[in-house]
């Protein structure tokens, strides 16, 4: 049995929580608190720690998904939870202008940690927008070896989709 560990990260926001809510077999354990207003993120439910889920892939390959909270001012934790990680999702809201501009900032972060296969999943986009899709590739300076997948966190085979195209890379990677 291949234990894989996989980082999903991104801004604020993203659909993080969504996303492995939506694919885990077991009950996400999850971190949520208040975030204040003062804060100026308009209040609401944040990840401060971070979420935990699992996903059986084959009787040989179990991903344990690792979701990293939003904001920078937890990085500390981001150090964390990226040890030992085979692999990393980076989610973006692809609408969220704001999105996009920390997007470009985890990224350097997480590939500085490690240097392992990462893609980039594009939330709250219609599948078949490639306008906004390449324009997401454009913005976060994605190289064409970099996977960029629509998807809808809401959706379960929607997340398997991304999950298991991180997990073609990982293979790849490992030759
Ligand atoms: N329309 C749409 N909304 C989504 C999707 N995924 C997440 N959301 C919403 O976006 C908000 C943030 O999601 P959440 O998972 O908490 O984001 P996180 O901060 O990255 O963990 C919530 O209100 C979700 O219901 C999606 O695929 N489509
Ligand atoms: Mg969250």
């Amino acid at each position: 049995m291949q234990s894989v560990k996989v980082v999903v990260t991104g801004p604020f926001n993203a659909g993080k929580t969504t996303f492995i809510k939506a694919v885990s077999e077991i009950t996400v354990l999850s971190t949520e608190r208040q975030v204040s207003d003062a804060s100026g993120e308009g209040g609401g439910e944040t990840t401060v720690a971070m979420d935990f889920g699992r996903i059986t892939i084959s009787d040989d390959v179990v991903l344990y998904l690792f979701g990293t909270p939003g904001q920078e001012r937890f990085s500390f934790m981001w150090e964390t939870l990226s040890e030992g990680m085979l692999g990393f999702v980076l989610l973006v809201d692809a609408d969220d202008e704001e999105s996009l501009d920390s997007a470009s900032n985890m990224i350097e972060f997480f590939k500085g940690m490690s240097d392992v296969p990462f893609v980039v999943a594009a939330n709250k986009v219609e599948a078949d927008d490639t306008d906004s899709i390449q324009r997401v590739r454009s913005r976060l300076s994605l190289e064409d070896a970099v996977p960029l997948l629509p998807v809808d966190a809401r959706n379960r085979d929607s997340v398997k989709a991304v999950l298991l195209g991180l997990l073609y890379e990982i293979l790849e990677s490992m030759g």
